[in-house]
């Protein structure tokens, strides 16, 4: 069916692009987002087959987000809980320069997906099939649910892809460590940031976390340095990606959008350095504006950025 397939919550998103908390700020944008969602987005932009399965309320919320997902391109396969409302994020900007998060969704539509609403033929045909650590966070019927896929998704053929996506505010690192270790275990392919690899395994330098990520099973290990670049490690060859600069609005989304990229052009039967360059570039373009997902590069934005913008050199 889909080269990309992902399963997670996704979450309607109030931001307000000026500083001042909601306390008193008068103006706000109403959007989405969702770590599973903004990979197929990304991904979706840059030309890949992607789908992306959930479930939503059945509100406004939720019929929006199908609409903006699959204007986005990407196929959506959506269950509608009659019950529980789309789960809510709200973004703030306190002072400048610092971004507030702030989450409505526990026991929302997302985190009630099961086993059903991820039917076997939706994962049929997969290339990768991707998950975060957010899914495994939310509830113990999305962990279950987005396991299974997982496995049903690799036995059918498919290369596992996972991201560690810590939220401090859904576990804490304690709690998720066990859980992030066993999904390391089933992925092939696995993304973290430094401070997030170090959850899973012990704290170490880009290279040594990469290693010990690898030593659990996965064959592909890239390590998200954000405005230092990234580390990955592939089939024991291993690869420095220098930063794209650019003029940083908003980094939510940023770390969707390196993934989003890399499994693009995996997709696409690039090699490791294009892959991770294509990464880092629709990183860096997804930090220059609001919203989570609206920024994300199309080919052209990543030829701009790697024609104009010489990576950092250090
Ligand atoms: O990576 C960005 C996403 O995480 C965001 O769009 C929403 O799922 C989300 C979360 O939990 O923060």
């Amino acid at each position: 069916m889909s080269g990309l397939v992902t399963v997670g919550e996704s979450l309607a998103l109030v931001y307000s692009p000026r500083a001042g908390g909601f306390d008193t700020t008068a103006d706000a944008t109403v959007s989405f987002g969702g770590a599973e969602s903004n990979v197929a987005i990304a991904a979706a932009r840059l030309g890949a087959e992607a789908t992306w399965i959930g479930r939503v309320g059945d509100d406004a919320f939720g019929r929006r987000i199908i609409r903006g997902i699959r204007g986005e391109g990407v196929t959506v396969e959506a269950s509608v809980d009659p019950v529980a409302p789309t789960a809510l994020m709200i973004k703030d900007r306190p002072s400048l320069g610092r971004t507030r998060v702030v989450y409505y969704r526990a026991g929302n539509a997302g985190s009630r997906i099961a086993r059903e609403d991820v039917p076997h033929e939706h994962l049929a045909g997969a290339q990768i099939f991707h998950f975060t650590g957010i899914a495994l966070a939310l509830s113990a019927a999305s962990a279950e649910t987005v396991l299974a896929a997982a496995r049903a998704a690799k036995e059918a053929g498919a290369a596992v892809s996972f991201d560690i996506n810590h939220r401090s505010k859904l576990w804490s690192a304690e709690e998720a460590a066990p859980a992030y270790r066993e999904a390391i275990a089933l992925a092939d392919i696995v993304f973290a940031g430094d401070d997030e690899a170090a959850i899973a395994v012990d704290a170490g330098a880009p290279a040594e976390l990469a290693q010990r990520i690898a030593d659990l099973g996965p064959r592909e290990v890239v390590i998200k340095l954000g405005e230092r670049g990234a580390y990955a490690l592939a089939d024991g060859r291993a690869h420095e990606q220098p930063p794209f600069r650019v003029e940083v609005a908003d980094t939510v989304g940023a770390g969707d959008a390196f993934v989003g990229g890399y499994l693009a052009e995996r997709l696409a039967g690039l090699g490791l350095e294009d892959r991770m360059r294509t990464a880092a570039a629709a990183g860096a373009c997804a930090c220059r504006g609001d919203g989570d997902w609206e920024m994300m590069p199309t080919r052209r934005g990543i030829a701009e950025l790697v024609a104009g913008g010489d990576p950092v050199a250090r």
